[in-house]
């Protein structure tokens, strides 16, 4: 197979493609963010300069979603339905949001009432609480995409001690349960 995975070890964008190519042999190559050298290299493979991006020979793909697509083709996985598209997409919102946050607090703005801080917390937490409750459908698959993600997401927000997870017992029984995989084991941030 000749596929290659940029990204960095944390992110939890690059994260859910690394357990998505579980059983398929690709080259990763670790671009780490806060490295100038690896800035300079990314900048060569994207002006955006975001990970996770995929290298097929010719191919070249910048988003998760769109990588996850192209993958499903490849791989003869399962296409997402509208409803895991929009679950997928409450995601990643919450997860630019911290991203955002992150790099605003990396920066010397800490003042959460700032209109801007506001905003992206109440969607961290509304949209947190909305999988409290979803969750409860969901029955535990490590394959299923949408999990992959969710589970990556939480990992990452605990890893980094993002938002306190405590009042939302179903997501922290989730996460407990997903972390216990071989697939989710050998690419956590804490290796
Ligand atoms: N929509 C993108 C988001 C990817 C993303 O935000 N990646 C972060 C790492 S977690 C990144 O590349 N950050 C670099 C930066 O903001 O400079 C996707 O789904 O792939």
């Amino acid at each position: 197979m000749s596929l290659t995975l940029y990204g960095s070890i944390p992110s939890p964008y690059v994260r859910r493609i690394r357990i998505l190519l579980h059983d398929v042999d690709f080259h990763f190559e670790v671009i780490d963010l806060m490295n100038n050298e690896d800035q300079v290299k990314l900048l060569k493979i994207s002006p955006v300069r975001r990970i996770p991006i995929l290298k097929d020979q010719d191919t070249i793909i910048y988003d998760s979603r769109q990588i996850y697509n192209y993958l499903a083709k490849k791989l003869s996985l399962k296409a997402l339905t509208i409803h895991q598209e929009n679950l997928l997409t409450f995601i990643d919102e919450v997860n630019d949001s911290l991203v955002s946050v992150r790099l605003l607090n990396s920066s010397g703005f800490n003042d959460i009432q700032n209109t801007f801080m506001r905003n992206q917390y109440k969607r961290i937490k509304d949209t947190l609480r909305f999988f409290e409750k979803e969750i409860t459908l969901f029955e535990l698959d490590e394959s299923d995409y949408v999990q992959v993600c969710l589970f990556c997401l939480l990992d990452w927000i605990a890893y980094r001690e993002l938002v306190s997870l405590e009042e939302f017992k179903n997501l922290e029984n989730f996460r407990n349960s997903f972390s216990s995989f071989e697939r989710t084991k050998k690419n956590s941030p804490r290796l």
